[in-house]
């Protein structure tokens, strides 16, 4: 009998993740019971919907669609239980799992406020920053934020103030970028600052789905635009995962996310350089069962090729040699 063990852990830095499988921010992580839910699940981690300073209701309904050939649309707008909530849940819970928050403040100086009460926290594994909300109103003055991950001079800035009041793991949630001088460019920033990993990729924005019956959008908040997630935006995932990994310090941990479905999306994206994914779209759509699939999709392609963990293969992606 074949007794060989395959490990899918791994490590972001010093964090240490069962598998390198879990959710992504927004997907079913939002309230107490989704929490406790993935507490309870097979995922390698659990992170937190991005939360603000005060809860929000966010956009008007239907602001979620999916389809299952291409993936989803979503304009939700931000919608989350405020921070105290969330370091409020975690504070009374005895996990194994490392514990991501992630923190999305519509100005600089909230997410200063919540990155000072997230080091507080002793719960909190590391902070997810997201800089790439595709669905918040620019009309909102106070919203300084607004690309600040699409402006390599305005992020290092930013950073730098972030970085003297903020001590504990820190990651960026990344928009996805489509010129390879433009990840170039903010790699170099991302290089000078003790970043522990970088999520690639958050939804590609605005984007339309149409319903040719009714001939109309198919979500309401922002005249129909929202940010594309789920299978269609894999490729997009993938040219960003690899860009950063090979312009990257290689201590700067990636976590791919974008289109995962299968056991084979979630070698692809290891393949390309991810240290662990996420999976938002199909989350949302197959349940908690997922991470239990995934992973036996995953462990039975690492079998058949003999690989015995991840760091057999990650970031090996050659050049095609035909
Ligand atoms: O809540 C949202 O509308 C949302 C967020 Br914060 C995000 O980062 N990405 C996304 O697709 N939707």
């Amino acid at each position: 009998m074949d007794t060989k063990k395959i490990d899918i852990s791994t490590s972001i830095k010093k964090i240490k993740l069962s598998s390198c499988i879990m959710n992504a921010s927004g997907a079913l992580c939002s309230t107490e019971q989704e929490l406790n839910k993935l507490l309870k699940s097979s995922s390698g981690a659990i992170i937190t919907k991005s939360c603000t300073s005060s809860p929000r209701k966010g956009n008007m309904n239907p602001r979620y669609f999916f389809c299952k050939k291409y993936g989803s649309i979503n304009s939700m707008g931000l919608p989350n239980l405020g921070i105290d909530f969330y370091l409020d849940f975690f504070e009374k819970k005895k996990t194994k799992k490392p514990i991501f928050l992630s923190i999305s403040g519509l100005s600089k100086e909230e997410n200063f406020f919540l990155l000072r009460k997230a080091n507080l926290s002793s719960k909190i594994s590391a902070v997810e920053l997201n800089l790439s909300c595709p669905n918040i109103l620019g009309k909102d003055k106070k919203n300084n934020m607004i690309n600040i991950g699409y402006d390599s001079y305005k992020l290092s800035y930013f950073l730098k103030e972030v970085f003297k009041l903020y001590e504990k793991p820190l990651g960026l949630k990344l928009p996805p970028y489509f010129n390879e001088i433009h990840i170039k460019n903010i790699a170099f920033t991302l290089n000078k600052y003790p970043i522990y990993f970088v999520t690639c990729i958050n939804s590609i924005p605005n984007g339309i789905f149409i319903n040719s019956t009714n001939e109309s959008v198919v979500i309401s908040p922002k005249k129909g635009f929202g940010g594309i997630g789920g299978k269609m935006i894999k490729p997009f995932a993938l040219a960003n995962i690899r860009l950063f990994y090979l312009y990257l310090r290689k201590e700067i941990s990636i976590i791919g996310c974008g289109g995962i479905t299968n056991g084979k999306d979630i070698f692809d994206h290891v393949l390309c350089g991810a240290s662990a994914v996420q999976v938002g779209t199909q989350f949302i759509e197959e349940g908690l069962t997922i991470f239990d699939r995934l992973e036996k999709e995953f462990i039975s392609i690492l079998d058949k090729k003999n690989y015995l963990s991840i760091n057999n293969f990650k970031g090996n992606l050659k050049k095609n040699l035909i």
